[in-house]
């Protein structure tokens, strides 16, 4: 069988992620298994075309550990070339995989949503609590926390996969689509914002940031293979203008974030992973899954 055209992706975090990971290195009772290029573990970058200025990466999990300053062990695993270690924690070989203590043995944890709720109830004296403490307002952050998955991360997949003769219809008409698909879906969950936040939730950081941020600091993809998405710039918002404008207050929000900065690695090394993805050749799960028009793994 043909290796894995990511087994041999960049071995290791790079930048200020990698300063960062450094710090991380010593043991801990609490380890993640992490991959530096995944959204869902780790880092982000902020628009290629900006690369002088920004070049941020994010990731769910590894942010929620920043912001909370719970200790933690970090460890560079490769999913697309499974370790046992791995393995034996998480049967379908995703990063993130979270070790956590536990007597007499440690216990394993995945899903990085499921995580992210792991880590505000288990650490309830870390500071800031990422979910809010009105248990409607809880339930309703979630919904958007699931919008993000269930909706967002496919249809950016979709318009990053997309090849124009893969349907028949016309290329443009298909990019356009997959396109105003994804704007569609950012625009429904910037309307369920706070007012003036800037966070979704309002003026501190909290989950439906944490779990957005990756794929909203890596919208550059677009620039760099799709011919952009598009998003208007100031004053060319027509009538979602006011959408657009918090949209942008919180991408700025977010994007300053020092535990953003802190996990960013240089934006070379996710080139060639991306450029898979927007080929539509990449074997992961979620570039099969895109392609199956499956929701993401
Ligand atoms: N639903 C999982 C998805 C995690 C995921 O897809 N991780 C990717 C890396 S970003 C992975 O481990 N891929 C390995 C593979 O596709 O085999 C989560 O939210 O944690």
């Amino acid at each position: 069988m043909p290796a894995h055209p990511d087994s041999n992706l960049y071995p290791e975090a790079t930048g200020l992620a990698k300063t960062l990971v450094d710090k991380h290195r010593t043991q801990q009772p609490l380890k993640l298994y992490a991959g530096w290029f995944c959204p869902y573990t780790d880092s982000v970058c902020h628009r290629l075309i900006h690369r002088k200025e920004t070049n941020k990466q994010v990731q769910r999990v590894w942010l929620a550990l920043e912001e909370k300053g719970i200790p933690y062990e970090y460890i560079e695993v490769n999913p697309y070339n499974k370790p046992d270690s791995l393995l034996t924690l998480n049967p379908r070989g995703l990063v993130p995989t979270l070790s956590t203590p536990a007597d007499p043995h440690p216990r394993p944890l995945y899903e990085s949503t499921v995580i992210l709720e792991y880590l505000e109830e288990a650490y309830p004296d870390h500071q800031p609590r990422l979910l809010p403490e009105d248990v409607y307002e809880r339930a309703r952050a979630r919904i958007w926390i699931d919008y993000v998955t269930s909706r967002i991360i496919p249809s950016f997949h979709r318009f990053l996969q997309y090849q124009p003769d893969e349907s028949g219809e016309d290329a443009n008409a298909g990019w356009d689509r997959a396109r105003r698909e994804l704007l569609s879906h950012l625009k429904a969950w910037t309307k369920e914002m706070h007012e003036n936040g800037p966070f979704f939730l309002g003026e501190g950081i909290g989950l439906p940031d944490l779990v957005l941020a990756p794929w909203a600091v890596r919208l550059w993809v677009f620039d760099e293979f799709k011919g952009g998405l598009r998003i208007p710039g100031e004053g060319e918002g027509g009538p979602d203008e006011e959408i657009w404008r918090r949209w942008r207050t919180w991408l700025a929000a977010v994007g300053s974030r020092r535990s953003v900065q802190e996990t960013t690695s240089e934006i070379e090394h996710y080139l060639p992973i991306y450029k898979r993805y927007a080929d539509n050749t990449a074997q992961s799960e979620l570039a099969k899954a895109t392609r199956a028009n499956r929701g993401v793994p």
